[in-house]
């Protein structure tokens, strides 16, 4: 064992000496404060006395046991330089850490802003997926439902012919041989089902329908067709005392062609005009517009009609009549057993489904179409292929 005793002026000199000469094991044994130098115990200073010891070891530097001062200076000027590089080699470390943990602290603010961007992203993709969807239901609303529908489908449908006929016309077409195309398959279920007929010969005809289809003016075109046109002696006859001015309309056009008119108010009164006009070729029976729904009007129309003994009734539509009224007045008109159907005002649409909708849902055939305001010029006989082209749009009228 090595014991050494140190004067010093503090116990960090004391330590800084003990680690250099005798190492890193030494033990310090004792310490204590002692005057040194003065004369006569005068301006003597306290100083730290301290004893070192280390076990089976050599002291690591063979230094004298007096107080070698310039060799302390020296250990202690490398142990401070071995301080400061631990120092910076600390300062270092905690850089590295500080910069780690500013990198983390970057990470987390990074993490945290790409977690509001991802936040914020995935609430704009869900509004533009929303947005997508709402413009989605609208075209799906605004063209009456296209998905899973067929070409044919929308194809028809775009015609305005009601669903239940776009049904029939797709089932008749799956039943047709593949060797014509789905258009001339189409062609070749509306004209059958479009029935067209020119007006037959016969002493009485009688024009029946809803209020304001065109039946007076259509009367006074069949007139001039006829009696100035084909050279026939015309007779006409009104039933409509209900509306004012009906009388007048209908009497004007009389006069102007010249030909004989009688306005009608009883079922009496009816036998008698038809009786004085026994000399004419054809007598056109001008009617009250009445409401299909209106049953009591009808049967009273009924009562009129049955008097003049005729088959041809004709119930006049317009073009213009919305699919789902077509039922009812088809319906409401039955009564009156029509025979024919004219259909007016063709000029004042652009779809001509409504055609094919009265025709399948009526069964009966076409007489005439009118096509404008314009007495006598604006009625004519067209053909089912001629309606189906119009209702295909490859041709106008
Ligand atoms: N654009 C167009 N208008 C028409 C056609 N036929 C008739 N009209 C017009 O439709 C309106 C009504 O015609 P009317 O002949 O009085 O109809 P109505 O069926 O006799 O009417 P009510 O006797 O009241 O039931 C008139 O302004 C006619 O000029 C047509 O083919 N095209
Ligand atoms: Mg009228």
């Amino acid at each position: 064992m090595v014991i050494k005793r140190y004067i010093v002026n503090s116990m960090s000199e004391a330590l800084t000496r003990i680690r250099y000469e005798l190492g890193k094991d030494a033990v310090i044994i004792s310490q204590r404060r002692i005057r040194k130098g003065g004369f006569w115990g005068f301006f003597s200073k306290k100083v730290l006395e301290v004893t070192a010891a280390v076990d089976n070891k050599k002291p690591s530097r063979n230094v004298s046991s007096g107080e070698n001062v310039e060799e302390s200076i020296k250990a202690i000027k490398k142990i401070m330089n071995s301080k400061i590089k631990e120092n910076e080699k600390q300062i270092k470390e905690s850089n590295i850490q500080s910069n780690n943990e500013e990198r983390k602290r970057t990470e987390v603010i990074f993490d945290e802003n790409y977690k509001l961007m991802l936040e914020k992203n995935n609430g704009q993709l869900i509004n533009e997926v929303k947005e997508m969807r709402s413009m989605l239901d609208e075209m799906v609303k605004g063209s009456n439902i296209t998905i899973g529908k067929s070409k044919v489908q929308l194809y028809l449908e775009k015609m305005d012919i009601e669903d239940e006929v776009v049904k029939y016309i797709m089932n008749e077409m799956k039943m047709m041989s593949d060797d014509i195309t789905d258009k001339e398959k189409i062609k070749k279920v509306m004209e059958h089902v479009i029935l067209t007929r020119p007006m037959q010969e016969s002493n009485v005809v009688v024009l029946v329908g809803p209020t304001g289809v065109g039946k007076t003016t259509t009367i006074a075109k069949l007139a001039g067709k006829m009696a100035l046109l084909e050279g026939k002696k015309v007779g006409l006859i009104t039933i409509d005392t209900y509306r004012i001015g009906a009388v007048e309309q209908l009497k004007t056009y009389a006069d102007i062609m010249n030909i004989p008119f009688k306005v009608v108010l009883t079922i009496k009164e009816m036998e008698a005009a038809v009786e004085s006009m026994s000399n004419c070729d054809v007598i056109l029976v001008d009617t009250t517009g009445r409401s299909s729904k209106n049953t009591m009007q009808i049967s009273e129309l009924r009562a009129f009609i049955e008097k003049v003994n005729t088959d041809n009734v004709n119930l006049v539509m317009s073009c213009t009549t919305k699919n789902r009224d077509i039922d009812v007045i088809l319906d409401g008109y039955k009564p009156l057993n029509y025979s024919n159907i004219i259909i007016t005002k063709l000029d004042e649409t652009s779809t001509y489904g409504s055609i094919i909708n009265i025709c399948k849902d009526s069964k009966k055939p076409i007489t005439f179409v009118t096509t404008g305001q314009n007495v006598p010029d604006d009625i004519k006989f067209i053909t089912s292929k001629e309606i189906t082209n119009l209702i295909l749009g490859e041709d106008s009228i």
